[in-house]
């Protein structure tokens, strides 16, 4: 706030001035007529004592010490204005006489009074905020968020994430280059699966992100690259349509294919695969929220003894559902995480979110529709290129 006080013959002449000064907010919050102090004053022409005031806290782009200039001189013309009020009656207009001109006087002294209160409060939060700025000009203002914050968060990673790799970042003492201390903090959020792709393989998680189609991928591609002997499960009985999907595949790779409905038959499909090198379980999508299904579900993946169960996830995964998801499907105890849709996103502090959520290191990410293609391990390094948009991921 800036307040200053102008001795003028005329309205417009402060109103000229005011707005010159202090700008179009400007307010005026005490105007009065006097003379000139003293004998000379008797004979002179009566001026106007104009008090005007300005908020000046929107203007973000004055450096502190400005403010602490307005502040005091602010200060000094409210010491004035006090000085001068009530000490100087003789320089005041004289009221005339009579119950009339009593009253007039009395509101003009409430008046007075009301003006004077304000002043002086404002000059004692003044003070406080001049002493407050002088002993602390840093934490006086309002606290800024650094680029680096900025750049983590316009990336998608979460608030608990980000302040992980902040306090990295800021803790590596070792490595000058702030960059390469940013990408290390980012790895290191980041855990890779080294668990084998072989015995019995499953694949749980929500409905829709792309089970089914990654199974048909790393069928694809352990049968036709790496020449495994595959064989295919499903416990997917409620859609028709997505058992179809899978046999499809499994007649294009030639590769043997059973559906599951009860666990006796999980059990012998898993025998009659006993030679394959790696046998690929398709389960049916389940929400999070419903812990009954999840409960069945359960029964089926622990019928296979597998120690290698995913988590398929997409990465497009909203940020609060993330949580849920990861949690819900413990109930299933899988112990790596396959991320999915990345060419569904432009941002992919997600995959970070999902990874510090699952607490489970990254075995697959999926890149798109296409079978067997578009499915590969990354590498930490990328994984955070991608991540800092260094890189693309089409
Ligand atoms: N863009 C993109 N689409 C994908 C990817 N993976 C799968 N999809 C598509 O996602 C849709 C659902 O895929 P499914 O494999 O049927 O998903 P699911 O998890 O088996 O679904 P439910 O069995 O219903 O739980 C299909 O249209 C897939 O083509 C991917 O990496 N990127
Ligand atoms: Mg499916």
């Amino acid at each position: 706030m800036i307040i200053k006080r102008y001795l003028v013959s005329n309205m417009n002449e402060a109103m000229t001035r005011i707005r010159y000064e202090l700008g179009v907010d400007a307010v005026i919050i005490s105007q009065r007529k006097i003379r000139k102090p003293g004998f000379t004053g008797l004979f002179s022409r009566k001026m106007i004592e104009v008090t005007a005031a300005v908020d000046n806290s929107k203007k973000s782009e004055k450096s502190s010490e400005n403010t602490k200039e307005d502040v005091k001189s602010s200060i000094d013309t409210i010491k004035n204005i006090i000085k001068n009020q009530p000490s100087q009656p003789q320089t005041l207009e004289k009221a005339p006489s009579g119950i009339g001109s009593k009253m007039t006087a009395a509101v003009e002294e409430k008046g007075k009074s009301t003006v004077e209160e304000t002043l002086l409060r404002e000059f004692a939060e003044m003070k406080s905020l001049l002493s407050e700025m002088t002993a602390n000009p840093v934490k006086s203002s309002t606290p800024r968020k650094s680029k680096l914050q900025s750049l983590l968060e316009s990336i998608d990673i979460n608030e608990k994430n980000v302040k992980k790799i902040l306090a990295d970042v800021k803790n590596n003492k070792e490595e000058p280059d702030e960059n390469k201390r940013l990408k290390q903090a980012i790895k290191k959020q980041i855990t890779l699966s080294k668990t084998k792709m072989d015995g019995v393989v499953v694949l749980v998680g929500p409905t829709g992100v792309g089970k089914t189609t990654t199974i048909a991928k790393l069928a694809g591609r352990m049968a036709l690259v790496d020449k495994k002997k595959v064989g295919l499960i499903t416990v997917d009985t409620y859609r028709i349509g997505a058992v179809e999907q899978l046999r499809t595949y499994a007649d294009i790779m030639n590769i043997p294919f059973k559906v599951v409905i009860t666990l006796k038959e999980m059990e012998s499909a898993l025998n009659s695969m006993k030679d394959c090198d790696v046998v690929l379980v398709d389960t049916t999508g389940r929400s999070s929220k419903n812990s009954m299904q999840l409960s069945e579900l359960r029964a089926y993946v622990d019928k296979t003894n597998s120690s290698n169960i995913n988590l398929v996830i997409s990465c497009t995964t909203k940020e609060k559902d993330i949580e849920c998801i990861t949690e819900g499907f413990k109930l299933l105890n899988y112990n790596s995480v396959i991320i999915t849709k990345l060419d569904e996103t432009t941002t992919y502090g997600s995959l970070i979110n999902i990874l510090g959520s699952a607490k489970k290191p990254l075995n697959y990410v999926t890149t798109g529709q296409n079978v067997p293609d578009d499915i590969k391990k990354i590498t930490a390094e990328d994984l955070c290129k991608l991540i800092l948009g260094e890189e693309a991921i089409c």
